[in-house]
């Protein structure tokens, strides 16, 4: 069976772009088709600034959501990144097929770098190493294929250099996965500025819809979506990018295609009701079942406890494997 991992990190409230470019995909498609395994990656969380009571808070509530939109543990793994040890110490043997080159080279480490700069922080080093600490939660477990966003390609890419590497140096150890990508939903752009993709970690502000605000808040939010001074509901990314990104939204949650659906609205105004009404309902499903679940807390962590043994298992042998591989020691 197809093996897959995914990660959310948990450094900031889930977003509607998590959820239709990711979330709701693992839960409708990935668990049922292949042998899946989700993962809060708490780690990643610590490559910059941040707040260690927000982490575990958010990394509760990343579970929580998770199962709320529709993850069963029966079908899946999922587990905490942290609770399974294999990840960091694959990632030590990643370092030393790594270089410090291409490393450098990650485009998303040159951004969170001068965003780290440009708030007066300095850089940690595990942001310069993360893409390694990836590569380790997705070599560790055999993985064939890793469904991420744009943004991530590159760091898949890496993985599967260092994996073919290490295969070519000391012997066939990892399997060499593929990045998937969604197909709809791929980068959901902020509300406000519709060039810059929706992130969870960006200043809390009215671009950007979070799975957990009531359907007025949403409604709120769509409602005062930039567009531009145009009239005619037409859609072009490049040209009209705030109309282009309300249509893929509205394409994600009623299905549909975006330039075909452009046509059945008279106004920017019509369309944003559209959206709106159509948000809200996607996300009440996922809404209420988080409700429910927050009142049986001791559930999840039940469901987390079982899912890192499950990972543990999995990841184990080949993390062994990997040590000898390299020319460390069996433990006496
Ligand atoms: N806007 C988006 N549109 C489509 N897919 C998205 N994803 C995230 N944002 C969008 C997908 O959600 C999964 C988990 O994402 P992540 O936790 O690895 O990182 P992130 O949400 O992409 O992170 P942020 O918000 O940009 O900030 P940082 O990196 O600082 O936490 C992934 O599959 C991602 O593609």
């Amino acid at each position: 069976m197809t093996r897959v991992f995914s990660g959310i990190k948990p450094t900031g409230h889930l977003t509607l772009g998590n959820y239709l470019g990711a979330m709701r995909r693992w839960a409708a498609v990935d668990q049922h088709r292949a042998d899946g395994l989700f993962c809060i990656v708490d780690l990643h969380a610590l490559t910059v600034d941040h707040d260690p009571a927000r982490v575990r808070r958010l990394s509760r509530q990343a579970a929580t959501l998770l199962l709320a939109s529709g993850l069963d543990p029966e079908l899946c793994t999922l587990f905490v990144q942290s609770h399974v040890d294999e990840h960091t110490r694959l990632s030590y043997v990643l370092e030393c097929v790594a270089t410090d080159g291409e490393m450098r080279r990650m485009i998303q480490y040159k951004e969170k770098a001068a965003r780290e700069q440009g708030r007066g922080g300095s850089v940690r080093l595990s942001l310069l190493t993360y893409p390694v600490l990836m590569a380790a939660d997705i070599l560790a477990y055999g993985t064939d294929e890793v469904p991420v966003g744009d943004d991530q390609a590159q760091h898949v890419e890496l993985t599967r250099d260092l994996a073919v590497r290490f295969n070519q140096r000391y012997g066939q150890t990892f399997v060499v996965p593929r990045a998937t990508h969604p197909g709809v939903a791929a980068r959901v752009m902020n509300l406000q500025e519709p060039t810059s993709k929706m992130g969870k970690s960006d200043d809390a502000g009215p671009g950007i819809v979070y799975l957990l605000d009531e359907p007025d808040v949403v409604r709120k939010k769509v409602l005062r979506a930039v567009t531009d001074s145009g009239r005619e509901v037409v859609y072009d990314r490049e040209e009209r990018p705030g109309v282009a990104n309300l249509l893929e939204i509205l394409a994600a949650c009623e299905g549909g295609d975006p330039g075909e659906l452009s046509g059945a609205y008279a106004s920017y105004g019509a369309l944003k009701k559209a959206v709106a009404e159509a948000v809200v309902e996607v996300l009440r499903p996922v809404r209420e079942r988080h409700r429910e679940l927050c009142s049986d807390p001791a559930y999840v962590e039940g469901v987390l406890r079982k899912g890192a043994e499950r990972a543990r298992e999995m990841a184990r042998p080949r993390v062994d494997a990997a040590f000898r591989a390299i020319g460390l020691l069996p433990p006496v």
